[in-house]
């Protein structure tokens, strides 16, 4: 039987890693489940930031410079809402605004987040399961020392990540759950995998969905991140700026110690060879993604090690 991996992303960095194991799996062995705290509503339109960059990048779509939107997109839209007084601080394109309209449309007709998901990845020639972890809306809240209590995208895209953060709270998580096909997904993992997406920001929105951590600890099969942190840094974004804002050094041990049990096995990479990573089975690979050609590569490598268990 065909092994079936389940992984957990926020944008950019985990859009790379789904990509890469698309790259090496067939359509039924990979579902991606997606953070959606960052998902927010913009001049009437439900934006879904991380679910967007994950389609983009397996649909071939996506900007390669950003790592988000659409390559080549232009920006008339915005261009008219500005001459209309609008302040126009999110970076909407216009061919990314036909997603949200559409989005916006079904969600208006009932529809799910988890069916709006399929019709869109589907339309774009997506033969991957891309699930929201969630359809529930959440939404994730920075608390700051200079500002109080942000919205996601406020903190992250209008003011940079550079208010310092306190806390975050997950608006909506008490009464969210986990979809049939979020549980059914995971209930037939043979490996879940943690993307170097940030751990705070896009992966404990996904873990404090009830019953999906749980979930996970009831799977007796490997479960393995991959570190977004190299030699201290952030491959791209605020996590070591957060980490160290929130207590924690910024190093790759200590995304172990904040994932705790959930995890049991860790992949850093070769950069950090003298890290002491002997709390949990780990290894260390090349985990900067360049290429296309590299995302396959660090896939390939991480499923190998896996299978060696
Ligand atoms: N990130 C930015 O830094 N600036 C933007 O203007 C911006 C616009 C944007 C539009 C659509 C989309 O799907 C993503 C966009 N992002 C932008 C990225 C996004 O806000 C963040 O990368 C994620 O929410 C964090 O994972």
């Amino acid at each position: 039987m065909a092994l079936k991996v389940v992984t957990l992303v926020g944008g950019v960095g985990g859009a790379k890693l789904a990509h890469g194991l698309a790259q090496i799996l067939e359509p039924e062995q990979l579902t991606i489940i997606v953070n959606t705290g960052d998902d927010f509503w913009h001049y009437g339109l439900r934006i879904c930031p991380d679910l967007d960059t994950v389609t983009y990048t397996l649909a071939g779509l996506v900007d390669k410079t950003n790592g988000w939107g659409i390559g080549g997109d232009t920006r008339n839209t915005l261009g008219a809402l500005q001459r209309l007084g609008v302040d126009t601080w999110f970076g909407l394109g216009d061919q990314d605004m036909a997603t949200h309209l559409v989005r916006t449309e079904m969600l208006r007709a009932g529809d799910s987040l988890t069916q709006v998901t399929r019709h869109l990845t589907n339309n774009l020639g997506i033969k991957y399961t891309i699930l929201p972890m969630t359809d529930s809306p959440i939404a994730t809240m920075i608390d700051t020392v200079e500002h109080g209590e942000l919205d996601f995208q406020v903190y992250f895209v209008k003011m940079r990540w550079q208010p310092t953060v306190k806390s975050l709270r997950l608006k909506g998580i008490e009464t969210a759950g986990m979809s049939a096909e979020v549980q059914q997904a995971i209930a037939e993992a043979d490996v879940i995998l943690f993307g170097p997406s940030n751990p705070w920001l896009s992966i404990m929105p996904i873990l404090s969905v009830p019953g999906l951590k749980q979930a996970l600890l009831d799977r007796d099969v490997p479960r393995v991140a991959i570190t977004p942190i190299i030699q201290g840094v952030a491959i791209k974004g605020p996590a070591a700026k957060m980490m160290a804002e929130l207590n924690y050094d910024s190093s790759a041990k200590s995304i172990v110690t904040y994932y705790g049990e959930v995890l049991n096995g860790f992949i850093y990479d070769e950069r950090d060879a003298d890290l002491d990573m002997s709390m949990t089975r780990s290894m260390a690979f090349d985990t900067i993604m360049r290429s296309d050609a590299d995302r396959a590569v660090l896939a390939r490598k991480v499923l190998d090690w896996i299978e060696k268990w």
